[in-house]
């Protein structure tokens, strides 16, 4: 017989307030409130302060008003990084097929590991308490269930410091009253709409088939509809760092043209940037690679004192590297790639700046980040460099700023 397919998640608790409490003892059962860094709103607060109704995503100002006695703390990003660091080394120690799902939550496949930690509760006890001392006290919350999608419910309902197991024969009593809008994937939005319906709890959604559920909603109705069932095949898959990351081109036509050639480094320069940033990646090697109209190829690489991924560090070294090139012939490909890496990962999502950037750097990150955010909400198309809307001169930040501007604002107008 197959052994038993186990899924844990584990989520820490209040995890930046928590951090601030660790650091700092006298903040220790008090209501502390962590945000203000973007857009003004609260990124999460403490327990303490969430029975005065606080919550992450809220406007500081109404966490103010809710709780004015709270302490109010900027986030210390590089901080919770490195915690998030420790957290993901610890468990892994667990199972060999861990999976950090954002910087404070990770999956784990704990199935037939028995033989090593006992069952699969007292797997969760030791993780927990592993966590709690590999932090110097963090707590976080576990749940084992036999599906990841169930797993991650089940880390919520004892909340914090709490384990919940799932076991195969509990899974359709409770799944029957199960709200639709705890199944993750399911947003207000398309609550909204099943609401209309009449449906509430994944029972109901179980009363219409499958082929219903499609033609109505598509593939998100069809996974509702497996969920519901308890259905969830997706795979706790461990995050491996890239090792490199790179964009290239076939030119239409072979060219000697500097001006094309720039244009094109500023194109793979704002790809390779966005998707490293995307990432939390930074690397120190940036790399030119050449083709000519014969077929041979080039590389050519520089090694930066300190990690960037900034599109405009990146294509100001791509293109001193092109400068410094006697181009042989004319040119058929054009690519660049940064590496060199160090350790990170998904852990440090949407968290971790180059380590100690030098002033310039950071500069630039701030307005990655602006342009960043525009892609998120316009697409990728949205927001061009100016070098990619002009064949001569230089994109420079605050073209690209404003250009960035400019899209903001005519999308508004629409
Ligand atoms: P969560 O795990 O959603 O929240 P949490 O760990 O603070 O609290 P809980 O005990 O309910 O799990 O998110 C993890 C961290 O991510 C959180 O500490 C701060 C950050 N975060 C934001 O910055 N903005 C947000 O809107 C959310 C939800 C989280
Ligand atoms: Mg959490």
């Amino acid at each position: 017989m197959a052994a038993q397919r186990w899924i844990m998640h584990m989520d820490m608790d209040a995890f930046f307030a928590s951090i601030e409490q660790l650091d700092d003892p006298s903040l220790r059962g008090k209501p502390i409130i962590v945000g203000g860094e973007h857009r003004g709103v609260v990124s999460t607060c403490s327990y303490e302060a969430r029975k005065f109704g606080v919550r992450s995503a809220m406007p500081i100002s109404e966490a103010r008003r809710r709780c004015p006695h709270g302490v109010y703390i900027r986030p210390r990003l590089r901080r919770y990084a490195e915690m998030s660091a420790l957290v993901r080394e610890t468990i892994a120690r667990f199972s060999p097929l861990v999976e950090m799902a954002s910087v404070d939550e990770a999956y784990l496949d704990a199935t037939g590991l028995e033989r090593l930690f006992g069952p699969v509760e007292e797997m969760g006890l030791q993780l927990k308490q592993a966590v709690r001392e590999a932090t110097g006290g963090l707590t976080c919350s576990v749940g084992i269930a036999p599906v990841k999608f169930l797993a991650k419910i089940s880390s919520e309902q004892r909340k914090p410091d709490g384990l919940f197991m799932l076991r195969p024969e509990e899974v359709p009593a409770f799944l029957h009253d199960l709200p639709v809008r705890a199944v993750p994937g399911v947003g207000r939005q398309f609550a909204a709409a099943l609401a209309q319906m009449g449906v509430k709890s994944c029972g109901e959604v179980s009363r219409y088939s499958e082929e219903f559920w499609k033609r109505k909603f598509g593939k998100a109705g069809q996974v509702l509809w497996a969920r519901a069932q308890g259905i969830d095949p997706r795979e706790v898959v461990p995050w491996t760092a890239p090792k490199s990351e790179s964009a290239e081109v076939t030119l239409d036509e072979d060219t000697r043209d500097l001006d094309i050639l720039r244009t094109w480094l500023m194109r793979h320069a704002e790809r390779v940037g966005t998707s490293l940033r995307r990432h939390g990646l930074a690397g120190r090697t940036i790399t030119l690679k050449i083709k000519y109209a014969d077929f041979r190829q080039i590389t050519r690489q520089v090694t930066l004192p300190q990690r960037v991924n900034s599109t405009k560090t990146i294509y100001d070294t791509a293109k001193d590297i092109l400068d410094s090139v006697e181009l042989a012939d004319r040119v058929r490909l054009i690519g660049v790639g940064v590496s060199g890496f160090e350790e990170g990962g998904p852990s440090q999502l949407s968290l971790l700046p180059p380590k100690e950037p030098e002033k310039d750097e950071s500069r630039r990150g701030k307005l990655d980040k602006a342009v960043d955010a525009l892609r998120a909400r316009y697409g990728r198309e949205a927001v061009v460099r100016g070098r990619l809307f002009e064949a001569h001169g230089e994109g420079d930040d605050r073209k690209a700023a404003s250009q960035a501007e400019r899209m903001e604002a005519d999308k508004l107008r629409k």
